[in-house]
């Protein structure tokens, strides 16, 4: 009877590479925002107050919709943003930057832990997008001034065509952000140029991780003789941590070919 490991892989890259070699068999993938999830959103042609990225900020007077959220364009907006409020067309009065908060409740499928694998941020937008995790800023993505992004501040590239526009944007980003109970995503979304015509913004959010059920399950699916990679190379792309906890268990798997 094998022990029940911890989860510790606290490496990107290790995951990563197990993916690559195994796909998603080896790793557990677990939803925690849908694309379609509901947002509270600030559009009001200014910045909101200093601290509305934090998880403890006060949103209630934020209006809320599902994403897509947007304008102007035909990529699956749902909710409709008013652009420019009152004074669409007029370019020098021209809103440059939305804000969105969705708040939602992590329970960690096991024990211990949230320090183990990566959040996939999975994401549309239109133009440039900054987003945070519980107040901390974990992506910026197609932005001028990255360092010191502001309301004024606008995406770096025009973002045009529907091909393009409906590219979903992968990031990895480290897991042990996440904190059991509740947690906040925050993003701005930023026009290229102040008559940009659309804007939109949806982010779909997965835990991946590598588990002892997953890992060995992956292993006992296969044939030893086809594997490529030897117990050396398995050692070195798991971190350190997993790789001891692992350590009699994998030698038995590799030396005796016999899958659990
Ligand atoms: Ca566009
Ligand atoms: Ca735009």
């Amino acid at each position: 009877m094998q022990r029940k490991v911890p989860l510790e892989l606290a490496r990107i890259p290790a995951l990563r590479e197990l993916e690559k070699r195994h796909g998603e068999t080896g790793v557990d993938a677990n939803e925690i925002v849908p694309m379609d999830g509901e947002w509270k959103y600030f559009a009001e042609g200014r910045a909101p107050a200093d601290q509305w990225a934090a998880s403890d900020f006060d949103d209630s007077g934020w209006r809320q919709g599902p994403a897509l959220l947007g304008f102007g364009t035909d990529n699956n907006i749902t909710t409709e943003l008013p652009r420019n409020g009152e004074k669409e067309g007029a370019d020098d009065d021209s809103w440059n930057t939305f804000y969105f908060r969705h708040a939602f409740d992590y329970t960690p499928a096991s024990e211990p832990d949230v320090d183990a694998g990566v959040l996939s941020l999975q994401i549309t937008r239109d133009d440039g997008v900054v987003v945070y995790l519980n107040g901390e800023r974990v992506v910026v993505d197609n932005m001028r001034d990255a360092d010191t992004v502001a309301y004024e501040t606008f995406a770096a590239e025009v973002i045009s065509t529907i091909a393009v526009e409906q590219q979903i944007h992968e990031f990895d980003v480290r897991s042990n952000l996440l904190k059991p109970g509740r947690n906040v995503f925050a993003a701005e979304v930023h026009q290229n140029r102040p008559d940009s015509s659309d804007l939109h913004f949806g982010m779909r959010v997965e835990v991946k991780q590598v588990t002892a059920a997953s890992y060995f399950s992956w292993l006992a699916a296969h044939d030893p003789a086809s594997l490529t990679e030897t117990l050396e190379d398995t050692q070195r792309f798991l971190p350190p941590s997993l790789a001891k906890q692992w350590g009699d268990r994998l030698e038995d798997a590799f030396r005796s070919g016999i899958r659990e």
